[in-house]
């Protein structure tokens, strides 16, 4: 089994490539859910949706989430009668969240639903939410406390970071099979998320670091941050508001103690040494995913740079 912690776009296009290879069956995925949110009274889980959606082929490739070509009269319909709408759920995505809450409101875990939205859209992989418990991101700002999609999208992540607060993290336990998927795991990958609230949620989650540091398995993470920038997202402004350097060096600092090799893009070089002195066996690779044989290259990147361990 394959293992992969993932959070949102970046995680999603990097499991489009590791499935071309792998077969579906073979791979677990332990993805976020520190980014959900409750809105017009529909329970929404953003990543695990884009992990979902994407490996089902019916992403929106160019923004990275939501349904290729959908529509939202439904939302303009909420806009007429007052509501906010800064957070774009299209009409066929809606259908997603009206059915994912149903069945949570019927007491089903939202690992049980994962699982059943999964299979009615035929994967293959396992999908797991790091937790079924309540758990929320939310961004400490000079404005107070939001929650992270108002701090990402409605706020267009301007705020000053003065902290990130995992409310729920305290009580929150691993859904079930997350820690059986680590420690049975022959290889775990620590995707290219955002480090702080896509990994690092998944990390806070009570047993999931220990089992990282205690599987048999060999642990491969690939840097999110490129030449000193993230890709995609947030990532640079969560880690400097966390007094940390924006670099493939400090990410490898936050993961030192459970991974056992780390890929960084050729741009960061110059990086690998200092990498190495932590003890990683350091890949380094054109790690920008834009065609589908980039996403394959990097995933066979990733894999390879455990395998000779
Ligand atoms: N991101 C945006 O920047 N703007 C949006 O309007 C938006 C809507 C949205 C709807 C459903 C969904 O699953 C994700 C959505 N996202 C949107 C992405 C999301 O805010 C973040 O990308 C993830 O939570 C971070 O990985």
């Amino acid at each position: 089994m394959i293992t992969c912690l993932a959070g949102g776009v970046g995680a999603a296009r990097f499991l489009q490539g590791l499935v071309k290879f792998v077969s579906e069956e073979e791979v677990t995925i332990i993805g976020n859910t520190g980014d959900d949110i409750e809105l017009y009274g529909l329970n929404i889980s953003p990543d695990l949706d884009i992990i979902i959606y994407t490996l089902a082929g019916l992403a929106d490739e160019e923004k990275g989430w939501g349904l290729k070509g959908d529509t939202f009269n439904c939302l303009n319909m909420l806009k007429l009668y007052g509501h906010e709408t800064w957070f774009n759920l299209g009409d066929r995505d809606i259908a997603t969240h009206i059915y994912r809450t149903q069945l949570l409101k019927r007491g089903f875990p939202l690992s049980d639903v994962t699982k059943r939205l999964r299979e009615k859209l035929s994967l293959k992989e396992e999908i797991l939410p790091m937790t079924n418990d309540r758990f929320e991101t939310r961004i400490r700002t000079p404005n107070g406390s939001i929650h992270f999609q108002e701090y990402l999208v409605k706020r267009q992540a301007q705020d000053d970071v003065l902290g990130v607060h995992f409310e729920g993290a305290d009580k929150a336990k691993p859904a079930p099979g997350v820690i059986d998927s680590i420690l049975k795991a022959r290889t775990v990958v620590v995707c290219p998320s955002n480090p702080i609230v896509s990994i690092g949620t998944i990390l806070s989650i009570r047993g999931v670091r220990e089992a990282l540091k205690e599987t048999q398995a060999n642990v491969a993470a690939i840097s999110p941050i490129v030449g000193g920038s993230p890709v995609k997202g947030p990532a640079d402004k969560l880690m400097r508001g966390l007094g940390k350097e924006v670099s493939a060096f400090a990410v490898a600092r936050l993961y030192q103690d459970f991974i056992d090799s780390f890929v960084i893009d050729q741009i960061d070089q110059a990086e690998k040494e200092k990498i190495e002195g932590l003890g990683l066996h350091v890949v380094v690779t054109d790690s920008i995913m834009k065609s589908l044989d980039d996403k394959i290259r990097l995933a066979k990147a990733a894999l390879q740079s455990v395998e000779s361990l």
